[in-house]
Protein backbone atom coordinates (compact mmCIF):
# COMPACT_ATOMS: atom_id res chain seq x y z
CA UNK A 1 0.00 0.00 0.00
CA UNK A 2 1.40 3.19 -1.03
CA UNK A 3 2.00 6.08 2.28
CA UNK A 4 -1.28 8.28 0.52
CA UNK A 5 -3.66 5.01 0.18
CA UNK A 6 -2.84 4.26 3.64
CA UNK A 7 -6.16 4.80 5.76
CA UNK A 8 -5.82 7.07 8.78
CA UNK A 9 -4.85 5.86 11.96
CA UNK A 10 -8.28 6.18 13.39
CA UNK A 11 -10.17 4.74 10.15
CA UNK A 12 -9.68 0.99 10.13
CA UNK A 13 -11.04 -1.09 7.59
CA UNK A 14 -13.59 -3.87 8.26
CA UNK A 15 -13.22 -7.49 7.76
CA UNK A 16 -15.28 -8.62 4.73
CA UNK A 17 -18.05 -9.70 6.45
CA UNK A 18 -19.18 -8.78 9.69
CA UNK A 19 -19.45 -12.53 11.31
CA UNK A 20 -15.67 -12.60 10.65
CA UNK A 21 -15.37 -10.45 13.61
CA UNK A 22 -14.33 -11.77 16.79
CA UNK A 23 -14.52 -9.48 19.93
CA UNK A 24 -13.15 -10.54 22.84
CA UNK A 25 -13.80 -8.83 26.15
CA UNK A 26 -11.51 -9.13 29.21
CA UNK A 27 -12.41 -7.68 32.43
CA UNK A 28 -8.53 -7.24 33.83
CA UNK A 29 -8.22 -8.58 37.44
CA UNK A 30 -10.59 -6.89 40.16
CA UNK A 31 -12.54 -7.76 43.27
CA UNK A 32 -15.10 -9.75 42.63
CA UNK A 33 -17.38 -6.56 41.61
CA UNK A 34 -19.91 -7.70 38.94
CA UNK A 35 -18.18 -6.60 35.37
CA UNK A 36 -21.27 -4.93 33.81
CA UNK A 37 -19.20 -2.72 31.78
CA UNK A 38 -18.15 -5.65 29.85
CA UNK A 39 -21.43 -7.36 29.79
CA UNK A 40 -23.36 -3.89 28.59
CA UNK A 41 -20.54 -3.36 25.61
CA UNK A 42 -21.29 -6.53 24.17
CA UNK A 43 -25.17 -6.82 24.55
CA UNK A 44 -25.18 -3.47 22.99
CA UNK A 45 -22.71 -4.86 20.27
CA UNK A 46 -25.00 -7.96 19.95
CA UNK A 47 -28.15 -5.53 18.92
CA UNK A 48 -26.42 -4.20 16.56
CA UNK A 49 -24.01 -6.10 14.79
CA UNK A 50 -25.73 -9.77 15.54
CA UNK A 51 -23.40 -11.81 13.86
CA UNK A 52 -20.18 -10.77 15.05
CA UNK A 53 -19.32 -13.18 17.30
CA UNK A 54 -18.35 -12.39 20.87
CA UNK A 55 -16.88 -13.47 24.18
CA UNK A 56 -16.35 -12.63 27.73
CA UNK A 57 -13.35 -13.41 29.74
CA UNK A 58 -12.92 -12.18 33.40
CA UNK A 59 -10.21 -12.10 35.63
CA UNK A 60 -12.24 -11.08 38.49
CA UNK A 61 -12.96 -14.87 38.65
CA UNK A 62 -9.38 -16.55 37.99
CA UNK A 63 -7.18 -17.23 40.69
CA UNK A 64 -4.24 -15.03 40.44
CA UNK A 65 -1.33 -17.66 40.33
CA UNK A 66 -3.19 -18.97 36.67
CA UNK A 67 -4.08 -15.56 35.15
CA UNK A 68 -1.46 -15.37 32.09
CA UNK A 69 -1.82 -18.98 31.47
CA UNK A 70 -5.95 -18.92 31.71
CA UNK A 71 -5.57 -15.72 28.97
CA UNK A 72 -3.72 -17.33 26.60
CA UNK A 73 -5.85 -20.61 26.78
CA UNK A 74 -8.86 -17.99 26.07
CA UNK A 75 -6.90 -15.86 23.43
CA UNK A 76 -6.14 -19.41 21.94
CA UNK A 77 -9.40 -21.03 21.85
CA UNK A 78 -11.25 -17.49 20.71
CA UNK A 79 -8.86 -16.23 18.48
CA UNK A 80 -9.96 -12.64 18.70
CA UNK A 81 -9.89 -10.37 15.48
CA UNK A 82 -11.48 -7.34 18.14
CA UNK A 83 -9.18 -7.05 21.88
CA UNK A 84 -11.34 -5.51 24.34
CA UNK A 85 -9.48 -5.09 27.77
CA UNK A 86 -11.89 -3.55 30.82
CA UNK A 87 -9.64 -2.15 33.42
CA UNK A 88 -12.28 -0.82 36.65
CA UNK A 89 -9.99 0.09 39.35
CA UNK A 90 -6.42 1.49 39.57
CA UNK A 91 -6.70 3.98 43.21
CA UNK A 92 -7.64 0.63 45.17
CA UNK A 93 -5.82 1.69 47.98
CA UNK A 94 -7.98 4.77 48.38
CA UNK A 95 -8.25 6.31 52.24
CA UNK A 96 -10.58 4.07 53.11
CA UNK A 97 -10.15 0.51 54.23
CA UNK A 98 -9.15 -1.30 51.42
CA UNK A 99 -7.61 -4.81 50.43
CA UNK A 100 -4.46 -4.81 51.72
CA UNK A 101 -5.39 -3.19 55.54
CA UNK A 102 -6.77 0.37 56.12
CA UNK A 103 -4.50 3.01 53.93
CA UNK A 104 -5.52 5.73 55.88
CA UNK A 105 -4.19 4.44 59.22
CA UNK A 106 -0.95 3.49 57.64
CA UNK A 107 -0.30 7.22 56.01
CA UNK A 108 -1.69 8.84 58.82
CA UNK A 109 0.79 6.75 61.27
CA UNK A 110 3.62 7.48 58.83
CA UNK A 111 2.92 11.16 58.65
CA UNK A 112 1.54 12.20 62.16
CA UNK A 113 2.80 9.43 64.39
CA UNK A 114 4.86 11.14 67.22
CA UNK A 115 5.71 7.90 69.02
CA UNK A 116 8.77 6.68 66.35
CA UNK A 117 8.03 3.21 66.63
CA UNK A 118 4.50 3.49 65.70
CA UNK A 119 5.91 6.15 62.64
CA UNK A 120 7.59 2.78 61.30
CA UNK A 121 4.52 0.63 61.35
CA UNK A 122 3.00 2.95 59.37
CA UNK A 123 6.17 3.40 56.94
CA UNK A 124 6.12 -0.65 56.68
CA UNK A 125 2.39 -1.15 55.91
CA UNK A 126 2.97 1.77 53.53
CA UNK A 127 5.53 0.20 51.56
CA UNK A 128 3.89 -3.12 51.48
CA UNK A 129 1.23 -1.13 50.04
CA UNK A 130 2.66 0.72 47.26
CA UNK A 131 4.79 -2.19 46.50
CA UNK A 132 1.53 -4.27 45.95
CA UNK A 133 -0.03 -1.33 43.96
CA UNK A 134 2.94 -0.98 41.30
CA UNK A 135 2.38 -5.13 40.98
CA UNK A 136 -0.90 -5.06 40.03
CA UNK A 137 -0.16 -1.76 37.52
CA UNK A 138 2.36 -3.44 35.86
CA UNK A 139 0.58 -7.17 36.31
CA UNK A 140 -1.99 -5.52 34.66
CA UNK A 141 -0.03 -3.98 31.59
CA UNK A 142 1.98 -7.13 31.19
CA UNK A 143 -1.76 -9.12 30.78
CA UNK A 144 -2.65 -6.77 28.19
CA UNK A 145 0.96 -6.28 26.06
CA UNK A 146 1.09 -10.47 26.72
CA UNK A 147 -2.82 -10.44 25.26
CA UNK A 148 -1.96 -8.87 22.40
CA UNK A 149 0.74 -10.67 21.38
CA UNK A 150 -0.63 -13.76 22.07
CA UNK A 151 -3.70 -13.04 19.86
CA UNK A 152 -1.57 -11.21 17.03
CA UNK A 153 -0.02 -15.07 16.50
CA UNK A 154 -3.70 -15.60 15.33
CA UNK A 155 -4.71 -12.59 13.62
CA UNK A 156 -1.74 -9.81 13.18
CA UNK A 157 -3.80 -7.45 12.01
CA UNK A 158 -6.18 -7.70 15.28
CA UNK A 159 -7.14 -4.42 17.08
CA UNK A 160 -6.39 -3.06 21.00
CA UNK A 161 -8.83 -1.16 22.74
CA UNK A 162 -8.59 -0.25 26.58
CA UNK A 163 -11.11 1.21 28.26
CA UNK A 164 -13.47 1.10 31.76
CA UNK A 165 -13.23 3.16 34.87
CA UNK A 166 -9.81 3.10 36.14
CA UNK A 167 -9.22 3.91 31.95
CA UNK A 168 -11.37 7.24 32.35
CA UNK A 169 -9.87 8.29 35.11
CA UNK A 170 -6.07 8.15 34.26
CA UNK A 171 -6.11 8.03 30.86
CA UNK A 172 -3.33 10.33 29.87
CA UNK A 173 -1.52 8.53 32.22
CA UNK A 174 -2.25 4.86 30.94
CA UNK A 175 -1.05 5.64 27.39
CA UNK A 176 2.50 6.08 28.65
CA UNK A 177 1.97 2.72 29.85
CA UNK A 178 0.47 0.70 26.79
CA UNK A 179 1.41 -0.69 23.54
CA UNK A 180 1.40 1.79 20.43
CA UNK A 181 -1.86 1.71 18.26
CA UNK A 182 -3.57 0.92 21.33
CA UNK A 183 -7.01 2.62 21.75
CA UNK A 184 -7.84 4.17 24.94
CA UNK A 185 -10.86 5.30 25.39
CA UNK A 186 -12.92 7.44 28.13
CA UNK A 187 -16.60 6.90 29.46
CA UNK A 188 -18.93 4.52 27.24
CA UNK A 189 -17.45 2.43 24.76
CA UNK A 190 -20.55 1.54 22.47
CA UNK A 191 -19.87 4.12 20.33
CA UNK A 192 -16.56 3.87 19.70
CA UNK A 193 -16.92 -0.01 19.27
CA UNK A 194 -19.79 0.23 16.60
CA UNK A 195 -17.45 2.31 14.66
CA UNK A 196 -14.56 0.11 15.01
CA UNK A 197 -16.44 -2.70 13.51
CA UNK A 198 -17.89 -0.96 10.60
CA UNK A 199 -14.52 0.64 9.56
CA UNK A 200 -15.67 3.95 10.12
CA UNK A 201 -13.38 6.93 11.49
CA UNK A 202 -13.59 7.11 15.45
CA UNK A 203 -11.41 10.22 16.23
CA UNK A 204 -14.49 12.33 17.11
CA UNK A 205 -15.20 9.65 19.99
CA UNK A 206 -13.94 10.10 23.63
CA UNK A 207 -10.60 8.22 22.68
CA UNK A 208 -7.10 8.69 21.18
CA UNK A 209 -4.63 6.12 19.83
CA UNK A 210 -1.40 5.14 21.28
CA UNK A 211 1.69 6.72 19.39
CA UNK A 212 -0.42 7.96 16.50
CA UNK A 213 -2.83 10.73 17.86
CA UNK A 214 -2.59 12.94 21.13
CA UNK A 215 -5.31 13.07 23.34
CA UNK A 216 -7.30 16.39 22.79
CA UNK A 217 -6.98 18.72 25.36
CA UNK A 218 -10.30 18.26 28.40
CA UNK A 219 -11.12 15.29 26.24
CA UNK A 220 -12.61 13.78 29.39
CA UNK A 221 -14.91 17.14 29.70
CA UNK A 222 -16.71 16.41 26.15
CA UNK A 223 -20.05 14.94 26.39
CA UNK A 224 -20.80 11.44 25.64
CA UNK A 225 -22.32 10.19 22.41
CA UNK A 226 -26.31 9.93 23.06
CA UNK A 227 -27.28 6.23 23.66
CA UNK A 228 -30.88 4.59 23.81
CA UNK A 229 -30.45 1.81 26.68
CA UNK A 230 -32.78 -1.11 26.53
CA UNK A 231 -32.58 -4.29 28.97
CA UNK A 232 -29.72 -6.31 28.63
CA UNK A 233 -30.20 -9.12 26.75
CA UNK A 234 -28.82 -11.99 29.57
CA UNK A 235 -29.63 -14.95 27.94
CA UNK A 236 -27.12 -14.10 25.34
CA UNK A 237 -24.72 -12.93 28.08
CA UNK A 238 -24.98 -16.56 29.39
CA UNK A 239 -23.89 -18.00 26.04
CA UNK A 240 -20.87 -15.87 25.86
CA UNK A 241 -19.73 -16.42 29.02
CA UNK A 242 -19.27 -19.09 30.33
CA UNK A 243 -18.44 -18.41 34.23
CA UNK A 244 -21.59 -15.74 34.35
CA UNK A 245 -23.21 -18.61 36.89
CA UNK A 246 -19.72 -17.80 39.12
CA UNK A 247 -21.89 -14.03 39.99
CA UNK A 248 -25.28 -15.43 40.90
CA UNK A 249 -23.49 -18.87 43.45
CA UNK A 250 -23.27 -16.20 45.98
CA UNK A 251 -26.88 -15.20 47.71
CA UNK A 252 -24.86 -11.69 48.98
CA UNK A 253 -23.37 -10.69 46.11
CA UNK A 254 -25.29 -7.33 44.57
CA UNK A 255 -25.11 -6.95 40.67
CA UNK A 256 -25.20 -4.21 38.85
CA UNK A 257 -27.63 -2.53 36.70
CA UNK A 258 -27.65 0.75 35.44
CA UNK A 259 -30.54 3.35 35.63
CA UNK A 260 -29.61 6.20 34.43
CA UNK A 261 -26.49 7.91 33.78
CA UNK A 262 -24.52 11.44 34.35
CA UNK A 263 -25.09 14.09 37.25
CA UNK A 264 -25.81 17.51 36.98
CA UNK A 265 -23.60 18.33 39.98
CA UNK A 266 -20.13 20.11 40.62
CA UNK A 267 -18.94 18.35 44.30
CA UNK A 268 -15.16 19.88 44.19
CA UNK A 269 -14.22 17.00 44.15
CA UNK A 270 -16.24 14.15 42.06
CA UNK A 271 -14.79 13.05 38.80
CA UNK A 272 -18.06 11.22 38.08
CA UNK A 273 -20.00 14.14 36.23
CA UNK A 274 -16.87 14.39 34.71
CA UNK A 275 -16.80 10.84 33.02
CA UNK A 276 -20.53 10.34 32.91
CA UNK A 277 -20.74 13.97 31.51
CA UNK A 278 -23.74 16.42 33.07
CA UNK A 279 -26.78 15.86 30.82
CA UNK A 280 -28.73 12.84 32.53
CA UNK A 281 -29.85 9.70 30.48
CA UNK A 282 -32.92 7.99 31.64
CA UNK A 283 -33.08 4.37 31.17
CA UNK A 284 -36.67 3.88 30.37
CA UNK A 285 -38.08 2.19 33.87
CA UNK A 286 -39.51 -0.81 31.69
CA UNK A 287 -36.06 -1.51 30.30
CA UNK A 288 -34.70 -1.38 33.87
CA UNK A 289 -37.41 -3.92 35.01
CA UNK A 290 -37.29 -6.01 32.44
CA UNK A 291 -33.54 -6.42 33.04
CA UNK A 292 -33.59 -7.11 36.76
CA UNK A 293 -36.53 -9.85 36.12
CA UNK A 294 -33.84 -11.84 34.03
CA UNK A 295 -31.70 -11.49 36.78
CA UNK A 296 -34.58 -12.19 39.26
CA UNK A 297 -35.30 -15.49 37.80
CA UNK A 298 -31.47 -16.40 37.81
CA UNK A 299 -31.67 -16.03 41.90
CA UNK A 300 -30.25 -12.92 41.84
CA UNK A 301 -31.84 -10.87 45.23
CA UNK A 302 -29.67 -8.21 45.62
CA UNK A 303 -29.43 -5.11 43.03
CA UNK A 304 -26.76 -2.34 42.64
CA UNK A 305 -27.93 0.50 41.00
CA UNK A 306 -24.53 1.55 39.45
CA UNK A 307 -25.41 5.47 38.61
CA UNK A 308 -23.23 7.84 40.01
CA UNK A 309 -26.66 9.34 41.52
CA UNK A 310 -29.90 6.88 41.78
CA UNK A 311 -31.59 10.99 41.79
CA UNK A 312 -29.56 13.20 40.36
CA UNK A 313 -31.74 16.14 41.26
CA UNK A 314 -35.28 17.08 42.20
CA UNK A 315 -36.55 16.99 38.65
CA UNK A 316 -35.22 13.10 38.77
CA UNK A 317 -37.63 12.58 41.59
CA UNK A 318 -40.80 11.41 39.23
CA UNK A 319 -38.23 8.53 37.77
CA UNK A 320 -37.54 7.05 40.71
CA UNK A 321 -40.46 6.98 42.02
CA UNK A 322 -41.42 5.05 38.91
CA UNK A 323 -39.01 2.99 38.84
CA UNK A 324 -39.67 1.56 42.40
CA UNK A 325 -43.79 1.31 41.65
CA UNK A 326 -42.98 -0.92 38.65
CA UNK A 327 -40.17 -3.01 40.60
CA UNK A 328 -43.17 -3.52 43.29
CA UNK A 329 -45.61 -4.12 40.43
CA UNK A 330 -43.70 -6.55 38.65
CA UNK A 331 -44.10 -8.60 41.80
CA UNK A 332 -40.08 -8.37 42.67
CA UNK A 333 -40.94 -8.14 47.00
CA UNK A 334 -38.21 -10.15 48.51
CA UNK A 335 -35.57 -7.98 46.63
CA UNK A 336 -32.79 -5.51 48.32
CA UNK A 337 -31.25 -3.13 46.34
CA UNK A 338 -28.25 -0.45 47.09
CA UNK A 339 -27.22 3.36 45.17
CA UNK A 340 -25.14 6.58 45.75
CA UNK A 341 -28.24 8.63 46.73
CA UNK A 342 -28.65 12.48 47.10
CA UNK A 343 -31.06 12.46 50.25
CA UNK A 344 -32.17 16.38 49.73
CA UNK A 345 -33.91 14.41 46.83
CA UNK A 346 -36.49 12.46 49.13
CA UNK A 347 -40.22 12.98 48.88
CA UNK A 348 -42.36 11.01 51.62
CA UNK A 349 -43.68 8.88 48.48
CA UNK A 350 -39.86 8.10 47.36
CA UNK A 351 -39.16 6.98 51.26
CA UNK A 352 -42.04 5.06 51.32
CA UNK A 353 -41.40 3.10 47.90
CA UNK A 354 -37.76 2.84 48.89
CA UNK A 355 -38.58 0.89 51.86
CA UNK A 356 -40.91 -1.68 50.13
CA UNK A 357 -38.60 -2.35 47.19
CA UNK A 358 -36.07 -3.27 50.16
CA UNK A 359 -33.50 -0.77 49.92
CA UNK A 360 -31.17 -1.35 52.74
CA UNK A 361 -28.54 0.18 52.53
CA UNK A 362 -28.25 3.97 52.63
CA UNK A 363 -25.27 6.19 52.12
CA UNK A 364 -25.47 10.12 53.15
CA UNK A 365 -22.66 11.43 51.11
CA UNK A 366 -22.72 14.83 52.75
CA UNK A 367 -19.25 15.01 53.23
CA UNK A 368 -19.79 18.22 55.68
CA UNK A 369 -22.22 18.98 58.42
CA UNK A 370 -21.46 22.95 57.78
CA UNK A 371 -24.20 24.13 55.29
CA UNK A 372 -21.50 26.71 54.84
CA UNK A 373 -18.42 24.15 53.83
CA UNK A 374 -21.23 21.86 51.36
CA UNK A 375 -21.49 25.51 49.72
CA UNK A 376 -17.97 26.13 49.16
CA UNK A 377 -17.86 22.80 48.02
CA UNK A 378 -20.33 23.36 45.51
CA UNK A 379 -22.25 20.79 46.62
CA UNK A 380 -25.58 22.10 46.16
CA UNK A 381 -26.97 20.04 49.35
CA UNK A 382 -29.52 21.68 51.75
CA UNK A 383 -28.55 20.09 55.12
CA UNK A 384 -31.94 21.05 56.23
CA UNK A 385 -33.54 19.62 53.38
CA UNK A 386 -30.94 16.00 54.27
CA UNK A 387 -32.80 16.34 57.69
CA UNK A 388 -35.94 16.90 57.16
CA UNK A 389 -36.11 13.97 54.50
CA UNK A 390 -34.20 11.39 56.99
CA UNK A 391 -37.14 11.90 59.37
CA UNK A 392 -39.29 10.81 56.32
CA UNK A 393 -36.97 7.81 55.67
CA UNK A 394 -37.86 6.83 59.61
CA UNK A 395 -41.36 7.43 59.41
CA UNK A 396 -41.34 5.16 56.23
CA UNK A 397 -39.89 2.50 58.22
CA UNK A 398 -36.41 2.52 57.29
CA UNK A 399 -34.39 0.56 60.13
CA UNK A 400 -30.92 -0.46 58.16
CA UNK A 401 -28.01 0.82 58.84
CA UNK A 402 -27.10 4.41 57.76
CA UNK A 403 -23.56 5.25 56.84
CA UNK A 404 -23.13 9.21 56.62
CA UNK A 405 -20.09 10.41 54.92
CA UNK A 406 -17.63 12.95 56.32
CA UNK A 407 -14.56 14.22 54.25
CA UNK A 408 -12.66 16.87 56.80
CA UNK A 409 -10.83 19.42 55.51
CA UNK A 410 -11.27 19.28 52.03
CA UNK A 411 -11.50 23.39 51.24
CA UNK A 412 -11.93 26.16 54.72
CA UNK A 413 -12.29 23.97 57.27
CA UNK A 414 -11.85 25.22 60.74
CA UNK A 415 -12.54 24.32 64.27
CA UNK A 416 -16.14 26.03 63.82
CA UNK A 417 -17.01 24.01 60.84
CA UNK A 418 -15.61 20.82 62.99
CA UNK A 419 -18.90 21.95 65.57
CA UNK A 420 -21.21 22.21 63.43
CA UNK A 421 -20.80 18.76 61.70
CA UNK A 422 -20.94 17.30 65.26
CA UNK A 423 -24.05 19.04 65.75
CA UNK A 424 -25.22 17.95 62.27
CA UNK A 425 -24.21 14.26 63.40
CA UNK A 426 -25.88 14.12 66.23
CA UNK A 427 -29.26 15.24 64.79
CA UNK A 428 -29.10 12.38 62.75
CA UNK A 429 -28.72 10.14 65.56
CA UNK A 430 -31.52 11.27 67.25
CA UNK A 431 -33.58 10.93 63.98
CA UNK A 432 -31.96 7.05 63.58
CA UNK A 433 -30.71 6.42 66.59
CA UNK A 434 -27.09 6.13 67.22
CA UNK A 435 -26.16 2.84 67.15
CA UNK A 436 -27.71 3.00 63.24
CA UNK A 437 -25.77 6.05 62.35
CA UNK A 438 -22.44 5.28 61.02
CA UNK A 439 -20.19 8.16 60.49
CA UNK A 440 -17.87 6.59 57.63
CA UNK A 441 -14.76 9.14 58.44
CA UNK A 442 -12.20 9.33 55.07
CA UNK A 443 -10.31 11.89 53.61
CA UNK A 444 -10.98 12.96 49.90
CA UNK A 445 -8.39 11.69 47.73
CA UNK A 446 -7.97 13.92 44.70
CA UNK A 447 -8.80 13.07 41.31
CA UNK A 448 -7.27 14.13 37.77
CA UNK A 449 -9.93 16.60 36.52
CA UNK A 450 -11.73 17.53 39.31
CA UNK A 451 -12.31 21.38 40.61
CA UNK A 452 -10.32 20.02 43.74
CA UNK A 453 -7.18 19.60 41.81
CA UNK A 454 -7.46 22.96 39.97
CA UNK A 455 -8.04 24.36 43.67
CA UNK A 456 -4.47 23.01 44.28
CA UNK A 457 -2.71 24.35 41.11
CA UNK A 458 -4.23 27.26 42.26
CA UNK A 459 -2.77 27.17 45.49
CA UNK A 460 0.92 25.82 44.54
CA UNK A 461 -0.30 22.57 46.08
CA UNK A 462 0.62 20.31 43.13
CA UNK A 463 2.41 21.56 40.12
CA UNK A 464 1.05 20.97 36.49
CA UNK A 465 2.46 17.86 35.32
CA UNK A 466 2.22 16.10 38.37
CA UNK A 467 1.36 11.97 38.05
CA UNK A 468 -1.78 10.58 39.65
CA UNK A 469 -0.11 7.24 39.50
CA UNK A 470 2.66 8.17 41.60
CA UNK A 471 0.86 7.17 44.99
CA UNK A 472 3.64 4.84 45.78
CA UNK A 473 6.07 8.07 46.09
CA UNK A 474 5.29 9.10 49.58
CA UNK A 475 5.34 13.33 48.34
CA UNK A 476 2.93 12.32 46.00
CA UNK A 477 0.39 10.01 48.23
CA UNK A 478 0.46 13.09 50.98
CA UNK A 479 -0.60 15.78 48.34
CA UNK A 480 -3.29 13.28 47.05
CA UNK A 481 -4.70 12.42 50.54
CA UNK A 482 -6.00 15.09 50.65
CA UNK A 483 -5.95 16.94 54.41
CA UNK A 484 -3.49 19.82 54.01
CA UNK A 485 -2.21 22.40 56.76
CA UNK A 486 -3.23 24.08 58.83
CA UNK A 487 -5.55 21.40 60.45
CA UNK A 488 -3.72 18.90 58.58
CA UNK A 489 -1.57 17.57 62.04
CA UNK A 490 -4.83 18.15 64.16
CA UNK A 491 -6.64 15.39 62.27
CA UNK A 492 -3.98 13.28 62.34
CA UNK A 493 -3.60 13.59 65.96
CA UNK A 494 -7.13 12.67 66.14
CA UNK A 495 -7.30 9.79 64.00
CA UNK A 496 -5.04 8.48 65.53
CA UNK A 497 -6.25 8.44 68.84
CA UNK A 498 -9.07 6.91 67.68
CA UNK A 499 -7.13 3.93 66.44
CA UNK A 500 -5.79 3.54 69.35
CA UNK A 501 -8.82 4.27 71.95
CA UNK A 502 -11.01 2.19 69.98
CA UNK A 503 -9.94 0.90 66.69
CA UNK A 504 -13.59 -1.14 65.96
CA UNK A 505 -15.97 2.02 66.31
CA UNK A 506 -13.19 4.23 64.40
CA UNK A 507 -15.76 6.85 63.00
CA UNK A 508 -17.97 7.47 66.26
CA UNK A 509 -14.65 7.36 68.24
CA UNK A 510 -13.34 10.04 66.14
CA UNK A 511 -16.79 12.28 66.45
CA UNK A 512 -16.38 11.82 70.36
CA UNK A 513 -13.07 12.69 70.58
CA UNK A 514 -13.88 15.97 68.42
CA UNK A 515 -16.76 16.90 70.43
CA UNK A 516 -14.23 16.36 73.90
CA UNK A 517 -11.69 18.33 72.44
CA UNK A 518 -14.31 21.37 70.24
CA UNK A 519 -17.26 21.03 71.42
CA UNK A 520 -20.59 20.92 69.48
CA UNK A 521 -22.60 23.75 67.42
CA UNK A 522 -25.90 24.91 67.69
CA UNK A 523 -27.91 23.22 64.87
CA UNK A 524 -28.91 26.40 63.76
CA UNK A 525 -26.11 27.36 63.33
CA UNK A 526 -24.37 24.18 60.97
CA UNK A 527 -27.75 24.86 58.83
CA UNK A 528 -26.90 28.48 57.94
CA UNK A 529 -24.79 28.99 55.30
CA UNK A 530 -23.12 31.99 55.95
CA UNK A 531 -23.83 35.12 53.38
CA UNK A 532 -20.93 34.67 51.29
CA UNK A 533 -21.75 32.79 47.89
CA UNK A 534 -19.96 29.37 46.75
CA UNK A 535 -16.09 29.77 46.84
CA UNK A 536 -14.85 31.38 43.58
CA UNK A 537 -11.73 29.38 43.35
C1 LIG B 1 -21.17 2.00 41.16
C2 LIG B 1 -19.70 2.12 41.50
C3 LIG B 1 -19.21 1.36 42.56
C4 LIG B 1 -20.08 0.38 43.33
C5 LIG B 1 -20.17 -0.91 42.52
C6 LIG B 1 -21.38 -1.74 42.86
C7 LIG B 1 -21.57 -2.93 41.93
N1 LIG B 1 -21.95 -4.01 42.50
O1 LIG B 1 -21.41 -2.85 40.74
C8 LIG B 1 -19.27 0.25 44.66
C9 LIG B 1 -19.75 1.28 45.66
C10 LIG B 1 -19.31 -1.11 45.35
C11 LIG B 1 -17.88 0.65 44.20
C12 LIG B 1 -16.75 0.31 44.86
C13 LIG B 1 -15.47 0.71 44.50
N2 LIG B 1 -15.15 1.54 43.48
CO1 LIG B 1 -16.45 2.26 42.25
N3 LIG B 1 -17.59 3.12 41.05
C14 LIG B 1 -18.84 2.99 40.78
C15 LIG B 1 -19.25 3.96 39.64
C16 LIG B 1 -20.06 5.11 40.25
C17 LIG B 1 -20.04 3.35 38.49
C18 LIG B 1 -19.41 2.10 37.89
C19 LIG B 1 -20.41 1.39 37.00
O2 LIG B 1 -20.74 0.24 37.26
N4 LIG B 1 -20.93 2.07 35.97
C20 LIG B 1 -21.89 1.53 35.02
C21 LIG B 1 -21.20 0.61 33.99
C22 LIG B 1 -22.16 0.17 32.92
O3 LIG B 1 -20.17 1.39 33.42
P1 LIG B 1 -18.63 0.95 33.37
O4 LIG B 1 -18.37 -0.25 34.18
O5 LIG B 1 -17.80 2.12 33.64
O6 LIG B 1 -18.47 0.52 31.84
C23 LIG B 1 -18.68 1.43 30.79
C24 LIG B 1 -17.45 2.25 30.40
O7 LIG B 1 -16.46 2.31 31.40
C25 LIG B 1 -16.95 1.63 29.15
N5 LIG B 1 -15.99 0.55 29.22
C26 LIG B 1 -15.75 -0.36 30.18
N6 LIG B 1 -14.76 -1.19 29.79
C27 LIG B 1 -14.37 -0.82 28.55
C28 LIG B 1 -13.42 -1.32 27.69
C29 LIG B 1 -13.26 -0.70 26.45
C30 LIG B 1 -12.20 -1.18 25.53
C31 LIG B 1 -14.06 0.41 26.07
C32 LIG B 1 -13.90 1.05 24.74
C33 LIG B 1 -15.00 0.90 26.95
C34 LIG B 1 -15.16 0.29 28.18
O8 LIG B 1 -18.14 1.14 28.54
C35 LIG B 1 -18.96 0.56 29.57
C36 LIG B 1 -20.40 0.55 29.18
O9 LIG B 1 -20.88 1.83 28.88
C37 LIG B 1 -17.84 4.45 39.11
C38 LIG B 1 -17.77 5.93 38.73
C39 LIG B 1 -18.41 6.19 37.40
N7 LIG B 1 -19.33 7.09 37.38
O10 LIG B 1 -18.09 5.55 36.41
C40 LIG B 1 -16.92 4.16 40.30
C41 LIG B 1 -15.50 3.69 40.00
C42 LIG B 1 -15.53 2.63 38.93
N8 LIG B 1 -15.08 3.09 41.27
C43 LIG B 1 -13.83 3.29 41.54
C44 LIG B 1 -13.17 2.75 42.69
C45 LIG B 1 -11.72 3.18 42.89
C46 LIG B 1 -13.81 1.88 43.56
C47 LIG B 1 -13.18 1.24 44.81
C48 LIG B 1 -11.88 0.52 44.53
C49 LIG B 1 -13.05 2.33 45.88
C50 LIG B 1 -12.29 1.87 47.09
N9 LIG B 1 -11.07 2.31 47.22
O11 LIG B 1 -12.82 1.14 47.87
C51 LIG B 1 -14.29 0.29 45.30
C52 LIG B 1 -14.00 -1.18 45.23
C53 LIG B 1 -14.34 -1.88 43.96
C54 LIG B 1 -13.84 -3.30 43.92
N10 LIG B 1 -13.43 -3.76 42.77
O12 LIG B 1 -13.77 -3.96 44.92
C55 LIG B 1 -13.17 4.16 40.50
C56 LIG B 1 -12.23 3.39 39.55
C57 LIG B 1 -11.13 4.21 38.95
C58 LIG B 1 -10.02 4.51 39.94
N11 LIG B 1 -10.05 5.71 40.47
O13 LIG B 1 -9.23 3.68 40.21
C59 LIG B 1 -14.40 4.81 39.78
C60 LIG B 1 -14.24 5.17 38.30
C61 LIG B 1 -14.75 6.07 40.58
C62 LIG B 1 -13.63 7.06 40.78
N12 LIG B 1 -13.80 7.90 41.73
O14 LIG B 1 -12.64 7.16 40.17
N13 LIG B 1 -17.93 1.36 43.04
S1 LIG C 1 -23.81 14.60 43.37
FE1 LIG C 1 -22.46 12.82 43.61
S2 LIG C 1 -22.06 12.13 41.51
FE2 LIG C 1 -22.89 14.18 41.36
S3 LIG C 1 -21.10 15.54 41.28
FE3 LIG C 1 -21.72 15.38 43.43
S4 LIG C 1 -20.53 13.70 44.31
FE4 LIG C 1 -20.43 13.55 42.06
Amino acid sequence: MTAQLMPPPTLIPRRDRLSDERVLYVRLPCNPIFPIGVVYLSDHVHKVFPDVQQRIFDLGAVPPLDFGAALDRCIDEFRPTLLVFSWRDIQIYAPVGGRGGNPLQNAFEFYYARNPLIKLRGAIGGFRMAASYLTELWRNEGLIRRGLKRAQRHCPAVRLVVGGGAVSVFYEQLGKMLPKGSIISVGEGEALLEKLLRGQDFSDERCYVVGETKPRDRLIHEQPAPLEKSACNYDYIAEIWPEFSYYLQDQDFYVGVQTKRGCPHNCCYCIYTVVEGKQVRINPADEVVAEMQQLYRRGVRNFWFTDAQFIPARKFIDDAEELLQKIVDAGMTDIHWAAYIRADNLTPRLCKLMVQTGMNYFEIGITSGSQELVRKMRMGYNLRTVLQNCRDLKAAGFNSLVSVNYSFNVIDETFDTIRQTIAYHRALEEIFGADKVEPAIFFIGLQPHTHLEQYAFDHGILKKGYDPLAIHLPWVAKKLLWNPEPLGSFFGEVCLQAWQQNPNDFGREVMRILEQRLGRADLEEALTAAIAPATQR
